[in-house]
């Protein structure tokens, strides 16, 4: 608490206006319906339904006035279905634990949208998610052609879309020279950031048909992209600069970082986490008021034993989750990770858009304030005309 306490005043400061807001308080907006589908690798992509999700939609419907149905009272717009939410990243980490959380609620259907298809079948498994409650299916971050085709693959369900998280992330804290995405972007910027530019704007379209009580697009953001934090301070530190290193590609023959300068393994990772942010706030300008649809973004905590320090040296991955425990009193574990996470997707009283949630000492979820240059909104605007062009958009 000492090191919050005394280096994060502004962030204390919002903390009395935390209100908690637990996932077990949550209305129930759907019923149970048996619902399974497999996607497996032949020689290609493939997907088999077990059933027809459409058909099983009106099915649902057509079972109102079963007695055992839970129906929300604090909505008049009743829905009659579980909620479907695509996660990318499920197959470890936060993704998979907020993937178990709303699975275990019965309430959610899960898209698990994972580059390795059988680790996230296992990873599903050995967490003890029942296999009515998700489905894996392939995306690679790292290649726009990917994401195309898992949202071609995706509407190919049947499903509608409820909620999009967008959550995977790598981090390369000890590369000396950048690595590349299929489309030539520096890997951290591609994956964390263009990638899922490009998926949540493909899949706009999919969220405004949902019928679904709340629409919901969220981008997982982080502490360290924000100067305003000590944690935010720690160098290399998130800088976007004049976005000259963006606007030539990302690409090694200008410069691999956002800012033009020199590759930073670390910096880029926070680079690319200001641009999460940055862009669920710019959805928010742009689509908030028309689609209804709301946008957040969150610091779930420091999960300090995930995959994402996969690559950091060893002394640091043994050193890292007690530092953060005993001394900064910033970490949480996975499943408490998971639950915020989940209360981000599913908590009825958490629908206000364009908002960086994050959570206090007693686990209540409070307006976060971002720093000056993730809520810089004319850099925003940049950035998202510059991604535009890099993912084929514009
Ligand atoms: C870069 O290094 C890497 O080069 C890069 O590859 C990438 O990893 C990047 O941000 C990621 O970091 C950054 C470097 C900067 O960090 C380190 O080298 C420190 C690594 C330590 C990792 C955590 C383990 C800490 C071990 C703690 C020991 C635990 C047990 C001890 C028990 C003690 C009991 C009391 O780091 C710095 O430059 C650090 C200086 C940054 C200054 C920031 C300004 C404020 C700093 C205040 C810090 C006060 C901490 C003292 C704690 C007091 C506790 C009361
Ligand atoms: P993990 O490494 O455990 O999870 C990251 C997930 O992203 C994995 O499932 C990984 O897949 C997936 N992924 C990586 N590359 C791709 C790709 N090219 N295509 C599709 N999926 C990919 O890390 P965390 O759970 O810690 O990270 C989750 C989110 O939380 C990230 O957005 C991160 O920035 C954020 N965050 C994490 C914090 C922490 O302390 N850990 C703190 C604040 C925010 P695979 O399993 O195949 O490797
Ligand atoms: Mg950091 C309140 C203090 C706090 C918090 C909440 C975090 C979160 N960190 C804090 C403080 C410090 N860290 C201090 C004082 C140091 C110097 C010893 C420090 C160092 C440090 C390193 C080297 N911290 C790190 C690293 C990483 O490599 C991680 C990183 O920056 O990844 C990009 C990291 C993190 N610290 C955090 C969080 C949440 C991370 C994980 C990365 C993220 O997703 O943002």
């Amino acid at each position: 608490m000492a090191l919050q306490a005394s280096f994060l005043p502004s962030a204390l400061s919002v903390h009395k206006e935390g209100k908690f807001n637990g996932v077990k308080d949550a209305a129930i907006f759907g019923v149970r319906i048996s619902e399974n589908a497999i996607c497996d690798f032949g020689s290609s992509l493939r997907i088999s339904s077990k059933r027809n999700y459409a058909s099983l939609a009106i099915r649902a419907q057509t079972t109102a006035t079963t007695p055992s149905i839970n129906q929300s009272t604090t909505n008049t717009k009743k829905t009659l279905r579980k909620g479907n939410v695509v996660i990318t990243g499920a197959s470890s980490g936060l993704g998979l634990a907020t993937a178990k959380a709303l699975a275990e609620d019965g309430k959610w259907h899960v898209i698990m949208a994972c580059r390795d298809f059988l680790k996230a079948q296992q990873a599903a498994k050995a967490a003890g998610m029942n296999k009515e409650n998700y489905t894996v299916v392939h995306l690679d971050l790292a290649s726009l052609d990917s994401v195309r085709q898992f949202v071609r693959n995706f509407r190919q369900t049947g499903m509608k879309l409820d909620v999009l998280v967008c959550n995977a992330a790598v981090y390369f804290p000890t590369a000396k020279d950048p690595s590349f995405t299929a489309d030539g972007f520096e890997m951290s910027v591609g994956v964390n950031h263009l990638g899922h530019f490009l998926l949540a704007r493909e899949l706009l379209e999919d969220l405004k048909e949902s019928d679904y009580p709340s629409k919901r697009l969220i981008i997982v953001g982080s502490i360290t992209g924000n100067t305003n934090t000590l944690a935010g301070n720690i160098p290399p530190k998130a800088n976007l600069g004049d976005l000259r290193g963006l606007a030539g590609g990302l690409g090694g023959h200008h410069s691999s970082m956002i800012d033009g300068g020199e590759f930073d393994g670390a910096k880029a990772y926070k680079d690319s986490k200001v641009c999460n942010m940055l862009m669920m706030q710019e959805f928010h300008r742009r689509y908030h008021e028309e689609t209804g649809i709301t946008f957040a973004s969150l610091y779930p905590g420091c999960i300090a034993t995930t995959g994402l320090f996969r690559s950091h040296i060893p002394l640091f991955r043994t050193l890292f989750p007690p530092f953060q425990k005993y001394i900064t009193k910033g970490y949480v574990s996975e499943e408490e990770a998971g639950k915020r996470l989940a209360q981000v997707v599913s908590d009825p009283s958490l629908t206000k858009s364009g908002v960086y949630w994050s959570w206090n000492h007693n686990s209540a979820s409070f307006e976060n304030q971002l720093s000056q240059e993730a809520s810089d909104a004319e850099k925003a605007k940049k950035v998202w005309e510059l991604s535009e062009k890099l993912v084929g958009l514009a």
